[in-house]
């Protein structure tokens, strides 16, 4: 009797400490998912399908399916074993152990490699944690057995059977607290291209997702894992040989590598460590640059076809890659403010002698495959050393173009020599570049209007560059270079902003910009230096004056507080407000909104050009909602 009243008390306690445990990430939610927006929404996600995706790394199971609900909850299972139903020395469930103690997943780890890019890991206690409801129902043992949770992890319902199966495999409801997550829904979007990136690098899985709200499906399997990856990546390009791929192991760091050069001038390496993408790189890139650029030099030398050095952007010229490593827990290390980079040391030398190896062998074999290469290499070289004295010239004024080169008097220059507050203003017409001239603030201002339409960067070369008069001009205003000699640093503007019209023309030309920023000026983009300006859509007349109107949602709020109906203008084109409201609505500082463009995703971002160049306008708003990460930079009037 005593000893049941003991192990009472101990279990009391031990909720207390759980509840405690859970309210801890309901404190700072940001501690273990990064942010409480879309971002931080998706990651939960991530956190899910990351404990599928180490089942079947371990072995079991081959199937993920993903659905999002017309609830906005999202559904996730898979065929793996079904996490254990037994009873925990606590006198609780195996699940529910797991799913309302922090980090408990350790305890029922299985050794090996680990889905543990650096925010991932922290298991399904934090997902329950910030949903509403989540409900686990497990296949395992011949029976079906289900437990409930809400509000951030109470049990709504213990573990119980409520059928019977010879299946097994896991499924894991939830419902994302709105309260911790405002205004924000699932994407079917960056879920399927998340997915689809497992789905490569997972050769044999199949992972589907089903969005029932708006009717959508994708399902992925691929069997030649990176190399049908690479073979995605270069659809639509012309390449100049079959993938290569190689795979070894140096120190117990894991590397595959699946690459093919086209005959484009784009570069796309896309680089993982234990299945999770690195977007800011980190050693083991680095580690497969130098290597690649060690194997074709000592190939040129040795065999007599080069004068002088290629440097590794020559050598990386139409190159598309994916670097795939696996390395142990002990040695991972993650660096930068989203932990997208490497830091393991280990994993530099291990992928550069891995790389340089094979390449030296696969070259000494596919003679001409090597010479295509480097012929393509040795014009990249020549361009960009001619590039480079051209600007040169330009820079000291002794070119013999140097009139043509010199911006034309369109442009209208800022006159502080602070550059990083400085701004250049990319104006789509003439008309309305004329208004951002006359009102503007002279000292920090500049501004470069822009005629018709931009050229389609999606497949130029540097020379289409210079031979286009409007991506020329803005080489010029921005007089840091292109292509691989681009140093942001020399950069005269600390903000790029592309104020266009808001209608589809005018988004049109957003993205032509973009793409070229993208594929000439990568680190602008990456610094967070280029920004969409938002020109209100509408004016409306009040009691207190005329006021401006972001969007048909603040239209519909303003709308709904007046009690007489509004009187409104709509503006059609930037060229409708007069200098002085363009000034005060979408170029001052205090009052503009600016949405900073960042990529989140550089590899399919690319292959979205390659869509929204077609003439539908579907998917070119698709991919502007969806791949530029338009976040909201400064908004003053909130
Ligand atoms: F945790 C979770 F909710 F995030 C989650 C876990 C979500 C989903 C969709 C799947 C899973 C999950 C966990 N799938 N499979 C597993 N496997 C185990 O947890 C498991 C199974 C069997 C054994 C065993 O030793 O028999 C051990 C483990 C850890």
């Amino acid at each position: 009797m005593v000893k049941v009243m003991a192990n009472k008390n101990t279990y009391d306690e031990k909720s207390i400490k759980i509840l405690e445990g859970l309210e801890a990430v309901r404190k700072r939610p940001g501690m273990y998912i990064g942010s409480t927006d879309k971002r931080g929404m998706h990651h939960l996600v991530w956190e899910i399908v990351d404990n599928a995706i180490d089942e079947i790394i371990n072995g079991y199971g081959d199937y993920i399916k993903i659905i999002l609900q017309k609830d906005g909850s999202i559904t996730v299972a898979d065929n793996g074993r079904g996490v254990p139903i037994g009873m925990h020395e606590s006198g609780k469930s195996t699940p529910e152990v797991i799913y309302t103690v922090l980090h408990a997943g350790g305890k029922f780890e299985n050794s090996g490699y680990k889905v543990s890019g650096g925010l991932h890991g922290v298991g399904g206690s934090v997902v329950n944690a910030l949903s509403t409801k989540m409900e686990v129902t497990i296949y395992r043992e011949g029976k079906i057995s289900q437990i409930k949770f809400k509000n951030g992890g109470e049990v709504a319902s213990p573990l119980k059977t409520i059928g019977e199966s010879k299946k097994t495999g896991t499924i894991v409801n939830f419902l994302p607290d709105k309260e911790i997550f405002k205004n924000c829904n699932f994407s079917f979007t960056t879920i399927s291209e998340r997915m689809q990136e497992s789905a490569f690098l997972l050769s044999n899985v199949t992972i589907e997702i089903i969005d029932e709200e708006d009717n959508l499906n994708a399902k992925y399997h691929y069997e030649k894992g990176i190399n049908s990856f690479v073979e995605y990546i270069n659809e639509n390009k012309n390449p100049l040989h079959n993938v290569i791929n190689f795979k070894n192991t140096k120190n117990d760091i894991e590397v595959e590598i699946a690459m093919q050069y086209t005959d484009s001038y784009n570069e796309q390496i896309i680089s993982f460590v234990n299945n999770v993408k690195t977007a800011d790189g980190g050693t083991h890139e680095v580690g497969f640059k130098t290597g690649l650029t060690k194997a074709f030099n000592d190939y040129a030398k040795n065999n007599n076809v080069l004068k002088g050095s290629l440097d590794g952007s020559d050598v990386r010229e139409g190159l598309s890659a994916i670097i795939s490593v696996r390395i142990p827990e002990n040695l991972l290390q993650f660096e930068g403010q989203t932990k997208g980079k490497l830091g393991t040391p280990e994993a530099r030398n291990a992928v550069e002698s891995i790389t340089y190896e094979n390449l030296k062998f696969f070259l000494e074999e596919n003679k001409e495959v090597a010479l295509s290469i480097l012929d393509k290499a040795a014009k990249s070289k020549l361009a960009r050393e001619a590039a480079r004295k051209a600007r040169e010239q330009v820079r000291k004024g002794t070119g013999k173009n140097n009139k043509e080169r010199i911006l034309s008097e369109k442009f209208a220059k800022a006159t502080g020599k602070n550059y990083a507050l400085n701004e250049l203003f990319l104006v789509e017409g003439d008309s309305a570049g004329g208004s951002a001239k006359s009102n503007r603030n002279r000292e920090t201002q500049a501004i470069l209007p822009l005629r018709g339409k931009v050229l389609n960067c999606e497949k130029a070369s540097a020379k289409d560059i210079e031979a286009n008069a409007e991506l020329r001009q803005i080489e010029y205003a921005i007089g840091a270079g292109l292509g691989p000699d681009f140093d942001y640093h020399e950069s005269n503007f600390g903000k790029v902003i592309i104020m266009t019209d808001a209608d589809v023309d005018g988004s049109h030309i957003q993205i032509l910009l973009i793409t070229f920023f993208y594929r000439f000026m990568r680190p602008l983009i990456e610094q967070g230096m280029l920004y969409v300006a938002t020109p209100p859509l509408y004016s409306v007349e009040t009691s207190k004056g005329k006021i401006y109107i972001a969007d048909d949602e603040e239209l519909e709020e303003k709308r709904k507080e007046a009690k007489a109906p509004l009187k409104i203008q709509r503006f059609k084109g930037l060229g409708e407000m007069d200098a002085d409201e363009l000034y005060e609505t979408t170029m001052n500082p205090l009052n503009r909104r600016l949405l900073r463009v960042t990529l989140n995703d550089a590899a399919i971002a690319e292959k979205r050009i390659h869509v929204l160049m077609g003439d539908e306008v579907a998917p070119r708003k698709e991919w502007i909602n969806e791949n530029v990460d338009f976040t909201l930079e400064d908004d003053f009037r909130k």
